[in-house]
């Protein structure tokens, strides 16, 4: 890790957003990876805060805090990576995270990965139950739709949602995605989505993929 990366870290562990904003500025200014910032810095520091969250050193107000600089860096970084989209569409996506669910950083960080590379990405935000996936696929005649989760409680509606697809007879021309930290490629699997990403990196391949689009 350079030294920029873990301060970058550090202020999202220590919860002090105007110093992850400057960081960030600071990082684009010598050159570093945007990409990098985020998965070496901004996602090391928010990792460590669930550990010490988990393990009751840290406190709800801590956890979003911590969020609040992560988001505050994300929005210096992510329009870098925009920076660099250089492609025609490649497919509709219609993102969002389930119902019951507020975790948005995860999501959010896919959807600018997904556009940097040329898809149209309609994110429908957090807490959203399986029909407004379903209306909102409609709408923009998605090709995949991408639901993320980040709580062993709320990765249920992942199932909910492919069921609604089906019922909406969306599917199997709709692909859908899942992630988000609790999900796993065995659990996408028993709910018959069609695909599961570990990270934003691997979802834009994953997308591409259910495509059917050369990356
Ligand atoms: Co919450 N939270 N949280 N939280 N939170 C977790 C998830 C937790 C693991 C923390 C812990 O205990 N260690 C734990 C869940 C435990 C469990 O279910 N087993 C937890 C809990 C318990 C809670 C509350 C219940 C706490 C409470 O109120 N007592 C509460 C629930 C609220 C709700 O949703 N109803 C809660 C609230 C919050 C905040 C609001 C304070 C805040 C979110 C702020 C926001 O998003 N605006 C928050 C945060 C920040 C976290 C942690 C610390 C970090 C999440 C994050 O942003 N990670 C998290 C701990 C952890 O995950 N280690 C935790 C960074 C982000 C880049 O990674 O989201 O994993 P991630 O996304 C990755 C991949 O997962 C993947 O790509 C992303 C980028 O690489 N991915 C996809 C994600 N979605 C994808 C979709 C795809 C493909 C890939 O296709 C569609």
């Amino acid at each position: 890790m350079t030294d920029m990366f873990e301060k970058l870290a550090q202020s999202v562990i220590d919860g002090e957003p105007d110093d992850t904003s400057t960081l960030a500025k600071e990082a684009l200014e010598q050159g570093l990876d945007p990409l990098k910032c985020i998965t070496e810095g901004l996602t090391k520091g928010i990792q460590k805060v669930g550990e010490l969250f988990a393990s009751g050193d840290y406190f709800l107000p801590e956890l979003i805090i911590g969020a609040d600089a992560m988001k505050e860096g994300l929005e210096i970084l992510e329009p870098a990576l925009l920076g660099e989209q250089k492609r025609e569409v490649v497919a509709q996506v219609v993102l969002g995270t389930v119902e019951g669910d507020l975790h948005e950083i995860g999501k959010t960080l896919v959807g600018t990965m997904l556009t940097a590379n040329g898809f149209q990405v309609k994110d429908i935000g957090v807490d959203q139950p399986a029909s407004a996936f379903v209306d909102a696929a409609k709408e923009v005649d998605a090709t995949i739709v991408g639901a993320s989760a980040l709580l062993t409680t709320t990765m249920l509606q992942q199932e909910k949602l492919v069921q609604a697809l089906e019922e909406a007879g969306l599917k199997p021309k709709v692909k859908v995605m899942v992630g988000g930290a609790p999900v796993t490629e065995t659990y996408a699997k028993k709910i018959g989505a069609d695909g599961y990403a570990e990270d934003a990196i691997s979802a834009v391949d994953l997308a591409f993929r259910l495509a059917d689009a050369p990356a």
